[in-house]
């Protein structure tokens, strides 16, 4: 009798990656421009989405997905600002692209002009799961230490853009952004950096105007 190995691990990575592409192409199709955020717990994801909806809502529609273990606490604090949906995986430690699709229509409007996803503080797990974002960018903050891209590869690799966040806090920590990005360079030479405030509103009109323009050629 003859018998025959299957991958599946393989298979069922191809298979994601055909629906996360699939996802990314419908988002297109409708003028929507995915924002998938990643960092850390507590690297000032929220913060910035805040600062970030305030300004581009004056001229775009914005809708915000945002994932934590547990609580509503992030949605709740997004909501004056956009339209915001938790999605709490009660214990997992990334999003998946299912829990994105249901959470979607709860938005109001599905396909608004900038759709962020907020993932799990986390800089391992997410960095394995493809959720259809157009720009995939992780926010390092300089409470965390400038040696965090080299001992956390993946989420820099697989991103495009690194946000450095809570510059306000350099005069009193030991963190060096030319450091930061040097080492995150060295995992991906062309990713591309921004250092901002958002509790100053330092550096935060710069990001916005950027994410208008990344969104201008993706997506119109
Ligand atoms: N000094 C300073 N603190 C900040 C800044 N941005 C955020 N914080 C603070 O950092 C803490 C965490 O901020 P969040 O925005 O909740 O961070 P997060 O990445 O969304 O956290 P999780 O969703 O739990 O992973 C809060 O106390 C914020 O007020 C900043 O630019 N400067
Ligand atoms: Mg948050």
């Amino acid at each position: 009798m003859s018998s025959q190995t299957i991958n599946v691990r393989e298979d069922l990575r191809a298979e994601r990656r055909q629906l996360a592409d699939a996802f990314r192409q419908r988002m297109k199709d409708a003028g929507t421009f995915v924002v998938r955020l990643l960092s850390s717990p507590g690297a000032g994801k929220t913060t910035l989405l805040q600062k970030t909806a305030e300004i581009l809502t004056r001229s775009y529609s914005v809708g915000i997905l945002v994932g934590d273990v547990e609580t509503e606490r992030d949605a709740e604090r997004l909501a004056p600002y956009a339209p915001s949906v938790q999605i709490t995986t009660g214990g997992a430690c990334h999003l998946e692209l299912p829990l994105i699709e249901r959470a979607l229509p709860k938005l109001g409007n599905a396909t608004p002009d900038f759709l962020f996803i907020e993932d799990i503080g986390n800089l391992i797990c997410p960095a394995s799961h493809e959720l259809g974002e157009h720009l995939r960018v992780i926010v390092l903050s300089t409470t965390e230490g400038d040696d965090k891209p080299g001992k956390y590869p993946k989420a820099f690799r697989t991103s495009q853009i690194v946000v450095l966040s809570k510059t306000d806090l350099l005069p009193h920590v030991p963190f060096s952004l030319d450091k930061a990005q040097e080492d995150a360079r060295l995992v991906q030479p062309g990713l591309e950096f921004f250092s901002l405030s958002a509790l100053r509103d330092e550096g935060v009109d710069a990001w916005c105007e950027f994410l208008k323009q990344r969104r201008a050629s993706a997506v119109e």
